[in-house]
């Protein structure tokens, strides 16, 4: 045999590998991976903000070591959680998000307290899940907030009361999006 038919062969045998190992790669990630594979697909909380509400278990909450109770309340009170995280914001970020009150003369004070440590962020759905979760939540100042409430529960001071949540779902959806990428919604 001449170098070039020995050549060929070499190539050809290359590029037969080459091909066997790509497909049983493809092979073993379709098989790993579990999720629907067109976007139709895609559960329909992905594609629409209908039932989901914004919450945030504040930095006194986490602090505190109730992040564990908070949740279980949510559960039991049938939310779904869509997203999840534990963040801490910078006092930019802070502000940003509650750039609605940045007259009020509370701004200050909130922003300070909203990025003095780690707080969860979180997507809800439930049917009516705005009103669902304020009611859960309880009056703004835990002083006035009703005997069951999240904010009763775990609330020090009207500025330092446990959780946030979404007024409307117009908020809620941009509130979402101000935390969460689409990806990071399931
Ligand atoms: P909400 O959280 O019940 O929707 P907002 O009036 O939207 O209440 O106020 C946003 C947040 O600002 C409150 O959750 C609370 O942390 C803080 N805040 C509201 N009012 C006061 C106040 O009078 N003093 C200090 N902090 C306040
Ligand atoms: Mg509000």
């Amino acid at each position: 045999m001449n170098k070039e038919v020995l050549g060929l062969l070499a190539l050809g045998l290359w590029s037969l590998m080459s091909f066997v190992f790509s497909s049983c790669e493809t092979e073993q990630l379709e098989t790993k991976d579990p999720r629907p594979k067109t976007k139709d697909q895609r559960p329909k909380t992905n594609q629409t903000m209908t039932n989901l509400t914004f919450g945030i278990i504040k930095p006194d909450a986490v602090r505190a070591g109730k992040t564990g109770s908070i949740i279980q309340r949510i559960l039991d009170a049938d939310f779904q959680i869509r997203g999840l995280k534990l963040i801490h914001m910078t006092r930019q970020e802070a502000e940003g998000f509650y750039d609605v009150h940045r007259e009020r003369p509370f701004f200050a004070g909130l922003t300070e307290f909203m990025s003095s440590g780690p707080c969860l962020v979180m997507a809800l759905e439930k049917e009516g899940a705005v009103k669902a979760w304020r009611d859960l939540m309880g009056a703004t100042d835990p002083a006035n907030a009703d005997e069951g409430t999240l904010r009763k529960a775990f609330g020090a001071t009207v500025g330092e009361n446990a959780t946030h949540g979404s007024d409307s779902e117009e908020n809620a959806a941009i509130e979402i999006s101000y935390f969460f990428s689409k990806l990071e919604l399931v």
